[in-house]
């Protein structure tokens, strides 16, 4: 206060507006209201949305700027950057009237910009004091005298959860939310919703609190039966709710995979579990990557830190293609320089014929172990993925014996004999059926077939060398849970990847992300296609380019966001986090 009254702040945002009235009361008890006023008039004061403006309105005074809808930290920045009625940030000493959770991207951005700034932490969501309240209406809503739940915020749904589960009877109260309409004020709390793996019924045209109440009061009717009328099909396992796959049937991501209407778009990364991350390298520095895959808990463990860390909307389990090779009959070994090293003889027919079929059951028994453990610690709202290599990608590491440049060795073995060509990958394909499906059978939500070096061939190639057997396998996966196919290069034939099938076609930043859809067209979902190395920096440039992209897929219902390629080892995490909370918020204001 003394500050603000002193001049030495030029800019305050006020966030909320019991935040702002509190504010004044506070200035009150310590200063005449002409000389607050006088104070206020002669700095920048910008309104994060109608709730702020009106409680300055009560004090007499008009916003200099005022932030549209939907009012997150990006429209703020973007009304300080494009307005010219604000002071200069560079500079600028910037007050935050701050509510609940401080907003870190907000506070990044004006400091990018140049401005110093100074919190104002006017109330947090804490915890109640007087927990009875609370208790009471969490025992109404269990014992069914509730029809319908109102959640307001992010903070409070975890607020309540924490209640319930030190109260234990967090099962009872999820049990029941699956009963009651939960009508949500708008995206970010649908987010949190879902990520605790509790079903939205429904959220307002607009995410305000007048509208919450009135447009849910209206279709009160129709949300409450649509709640009581019994789903039409009953999933195994739906009575230990909240693991069961019907948990995540709405979930923004697999909504997307199925491309329903999503309130944003999602978002997960490629390799978001790697290096870049320290929780990662930590226990790297412990154990090999091998042991790493094959120790469950610590699978699990770093599949799920990676998701939680950045907020992503699914989870990918912790695995490597190339742990597939072994069963096939080579062995593997993972080099500090120079990458992947996999050996055993492969020149001939006869080669072919002598390697094994694969029994994932079996020799890979510890992939389904890993994605068991990495579903049961995970969110329950959280789709998680499971994967492999697509057969081509594969077949070119066990001909090359490791990473490549040019598939010299590969492509030498694809023209000079078909028939070894064919059998090879037919035997990779049949173990690969046997392989997804059981991930299937584990609990994996979706699936992603990476088919990464598909892009150095030619589209004839890849049309008479690869696409029967990829359309094999996509063939005979069990049906019901989708599955994304994602090629790198492939931007020149992607119309031949997509005769592949798949629900999804992922696809890197060699083609625009609106050319790529044409190519494989409207039927079929895309994911992609962010340059990984954008990640690297600078921060306005990442948002800058996921503006873009989020501009080309205009709100057309299919669109899942990822990078063309897997996360860099150098990339800071920050970055990552960034463009996470940016896609969800930009992408909530259509
Ligand atoms: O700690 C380490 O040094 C190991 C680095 C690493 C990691 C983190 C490797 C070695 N694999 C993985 C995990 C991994 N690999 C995942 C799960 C993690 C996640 O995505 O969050 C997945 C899905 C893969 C898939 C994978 N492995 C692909 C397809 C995706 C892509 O990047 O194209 C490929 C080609 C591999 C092979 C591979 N694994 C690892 C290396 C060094 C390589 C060789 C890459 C190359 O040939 O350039």
């Amino acid at each position: 206060g003394g500050e603000l009254l002193a001049g030495r702040v030029d800019l305050v945002i006020l966030m909320t507006g019991v935040g702002t009235r509190f504010l004044m009361e506070i200035l009150t008890r310590r200063f005449a209201k002409e000389e607050i006023l006088r104070a206020l008039a002669k700095l920048t004061t910008v309104a994060r949305g109608p709730k702020p403006v009106q409680a300055l309105k009560e004090l007499g005074m008009m916003p200099t700027l005022t932030v549209p809808e939907p009012n997150t930290w990006f429209e703020i920045l973007e009304t300080l950057d494009l307005s010219r009625k604000s002071v200069p940030l560079e500079g600028s000493t910037v007050a935050i009237q701050e509510y609940g959770e401080a907003n870190e991207n907000l506070v990044e951005g004006l400091q990018k910009r140049g401005a110093k700034v100074m919190r104002v932490p006017v109330y947090r969501w804490a915890l109640p004091e007087d927990l009875a309240p609370l208790e009471t209406a969490l025992g109404e809503i269990i014992s069914g005298k509730v029809q319908i739940v109102f959640v307001t915020s992010a903070a409070q749904i975890r607020s309540v959860l924490k209640v319930a589960s030190e109260k234990g009877i967090e099962a009872e109260l999820r049990r029941a939310l699956g009963r009651v309409v939960v009508a949500s004020v708008g995206p970010m709390a649908t987010q949190a919703l879902q990520a605790a793996g509790i079903p939205v019924d429904f959220e307002p045209s607009h995410p305000k609190m007048g509208h919450l109440v009135a447009e849910t009061a209206s279709r009160a009717r129709e949300l409450i039966s649509q709640k009581q009328s019994p789903p039409s099909i009953v999933f195994p396992g739906q009575s230990d709710f909240p693991s069961s796959a019907s948990a995540r049937r709405d979930s923004v991501f697999l909504k997307a995979c199925r491309r329903e209407p999503v309130p944003y778009t999602p978002i997960w990364l490629m390799r978001q579990a790697g290096r870049y991350m320290e929780e990662y390298r930590k226990i790297r520095a412990r154990v090999s990557f091998a042991e790493l895959c094959r120790t469950r808990e610590l699978a699990a463990e770093v599949a799920i830190t990676a998701c939680r860390k950045i907020n992503a909307d699914a989870a990918i389990l912790f695995s490597d293609i190339l742990l597939l090779v072994e069963p096939l009959g080579f062995s593997l070994e993972y080099e500090q320089k120079e990458g992947p090293v996999i050996k055993g003889s492969l020149s001939r027919r006869e080669d072919v014929d002598r390697l094994m079929e694969i029994e994932p059951e079996e020799s890979l028994a510890f992939v389904f172990e890993a994605l068991k453990l990495t579903r049961a610690g995970l969110d329950p709202g959280i789709p998680l993925l499971g994967f492999s290599g697509a057969p081509f990608t594969l077949a070119s590491y066990v001909i090359e014996g490791g990473t490549s440049r040019a598939f010299i060795k590969t492509k030498q073995f694809m023209f000079h004999d078909k028939g070894a060509w064919d059998a090879l990958l037919e035997k990779i394909t049949r173990g690969l059926v046997k392989y997804l499906n059981a991930q299937i059978r584990a609990g994996a939500d979706a699936i992603q077939i990476f088919d990464s070096w598909a892009g150095c061939l030619a589209p004839d190639d890849y049309r008479d060398f690869v696409l029967p057997h990829t359309r094999r396998l996509l063939g005979g996966l069990e049906p019901g849970v989708p599955v994304i196919y994602f090629g790198t290069g492939t931007g020149a034939f992607l119309e031949l990847t997509a005769q592949a099938g798949g629900d999804v076609i992922g696809v890197d930043w060699r083609i625009s992300l609106d050319q790529a859809w044409k190519k494989i067209g409207p039927q079929r979902a895309i994911q992609g296609n962010l340059d990984p190395a954008v990640l690297l920096g600078p921060r306005e440039e990442i948002l800058r380019r996921a503006r873009a992209i989020l501009e080309e897929a205009g709100g057309r219902p299919g669109h899942i966001f990822n990078l063309g390629h897997g996360v860099l080892p150098s990339t800071p995490v920050e970055n990552v986090k960034a463009l996470v909370d940016f896609v969800h918020e930009f992408s909530a204001r259509r």
